[in-house]
């Protein structure tokens, strides 16, 4: 059965490129979303996030008609599932946002309907959703009960896009597909192949699921090598930068670049999907999330030592005199993405311990988040930032910062997290 109507349930930095790249191939796609606000905002042909080109996607898509956004569920011939899975407690998976969206849609659902779970999840989540589903619609079969009979197809196909490179990687990223039997995973495919111009690899829904926590797994442990390596050769007195870059010229290394630790809302959040269902088993997943974690307190260790350096050598100063300047505040470079993000973290930390001023430095956004209201931070412009601060620390490899010529960093002392400015 041909895929005419498509439901994005959840229009947030994958859910909204993934509606407006299916409303691009002029399917008619219906966006739900429970902000209100969001909802408007894409009605109106505009966006809420900051993802290059997407805007002139969804413009496109909304003023041609093929993109609608709604904050309750409206009948498709396929769902996609595209809400956050964060951690909860003890890095616990929370599923209760995929919990209300297979609530949200399972009122509409129909006989031949697909239901993907796009979300980032935790093995066994997509056979959970098909219980809540089948839960809500007693009068529908599923295939954990009818197998390649049910009424109702049901997958997992990871998102895997890099924000930043969305639309580019939506389309040519190939894809995995966990279907919960055969015809489901077909349906998939079929559905995908409007868009993806990647390979579609099938297998298992529990196989898909745990594929996606061991890319960003990998990913972490990877940084957290780089990590623990920056801190090492810090001690020892080496530039960890120039040593990676030696050390990758072996034709079988490639090491990752140090940070101010792992933000984002996956990387440092999936692997502890992995721990938390095998927490005996996980061990080196979880030494890698301690040391990503830990890394941001390192950063505010060396930036009271910058200030201490700074001290000593103006001795007519004290601490209150010191101004302090954090280059950037996003979770990485040329984004305005500021969730679980190290930079944001550190620089409430500063704000929050130095007696004197501390501004911050974000291109990419116009006002700091809610949260820090009536924290000391006070957002400025790079060149007021540069002109008025004694410490400055580079958070974030934003262009901007590293096209800073090396004359206006004179005399400061630096903490360069990113080996932007000291490499
Ligand atoms: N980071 C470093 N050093 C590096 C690379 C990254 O410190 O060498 C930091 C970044 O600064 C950032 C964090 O890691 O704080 C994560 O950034 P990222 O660019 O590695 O990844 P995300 O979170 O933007 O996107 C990842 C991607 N996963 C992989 O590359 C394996 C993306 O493909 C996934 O779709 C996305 O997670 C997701 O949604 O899960």
């Amino acid at each position: 059965m041909p895929f005419e109507t498509i439901s994005v349930v959840g229009l947030g930095y994958i859910g909204l490129p993934t509606a407006a790249v299916f409303a691009s191939r002029k399917k008619k796609v219906i966006g739900v979303d429970v902000n209100q606000r969001a909802v408007d905002t894409i009605n109106r042909g505009e966006i809420h996030i900051v993802e290059p080109d997407l805007d002139m996607v969804v413009h496109a898509a909304v003023t041609e008609g093929y993109l609608r956004a709604t904050t309750k569920a409206e009948p498709a011939d396929a769902f996609l599932i595209a809400v956050p899975t964060p951690f909860k407690g003890d890095h616990e998976p929370d599923l209760s946002y995929i919990e209300s969206a297979s609530k949200a849609i399972a009122p509409v659902l129909k006989k031949g309907d697909l239901v993907i779970l796009e979300s980032t999840s935790p093995v066994g989540a997509t056979e959970q959703m098909a219980v809540w589903l089948a839960e809500a619609r007693p009068d529908l079969t599923f295939p954990q009960s009818h197998g390649e009979a049910s009424d109702i197809r049901v997958a997992h196909c990871p998102e895997r896009v890099l924000p930043g490179h969305v639309l580019r990687e939506l389309v040519q990223n190939d894809r995995v597909i966990g279907g919960m039997t055969a015809k489901c995973s077909e349906a998939a495919v079929k559905l995908y192949k409007t868009i993806v111009e990647g390979e579609c690899v099938i297998t298992n829904a529990r196989t898909a699921e745990m594929c996606k926590l061991t890319e960003n797994s990998f990913r972490d442990v990877n940084i957290a090598f780089a990590n623990e390596l920056s801190i090492i050769c810090d001690k020892l007195d080496i530039n960890a930068w120039e040593l990676i870059r030696l050390a990758n010229r072996h034709p079988r290394v490639n090491i990752l670049q140090p940070g101010p630790g792992v933000g984002g809302h996956c990387i440092a959040v999936d692997p502890w999907f992995i721990v938390s269902s095998t927490p005996e088993e996980a061990k080196l997943i979880r030494v890698a999330r301690d040391v990503n974690d830990g890394k941001p307190l390192w950063v505010n260790d060396k930036v009271k030592l910058a200030v201490a350096e700074f001290l000593q050598e103006n001795p007519e100063k004290t601490a209150l005199d010191v101004t302090i300047a954090c280059f950037g505040l996003a979770f990485k470079p040329d984004i305005d993405d500021l969730r679980e993000s190290p930079a944001l973290a550190i620089a409430e930390n500063i704000a929050a311990t130095h007696p004197g001023c501390v501004l911050a430095v974000e291109p990419n956004i116009e006002e700091l988040p809610v949260k820090l209201a009536g924290k000391k931070l006070v957002l400025k412009s790079l060149d007021q930032a540069l002109a008025e601060s004694d410490v400055l620390v580079l958070l974030v490899d934003h262009k901007v910062f590293k096209d800073i010529p090396v004359a206006a960093l004179r005399g400061r002392k630096i903490v360069d997290t990113r080996g932007v400015w000291i490499a």
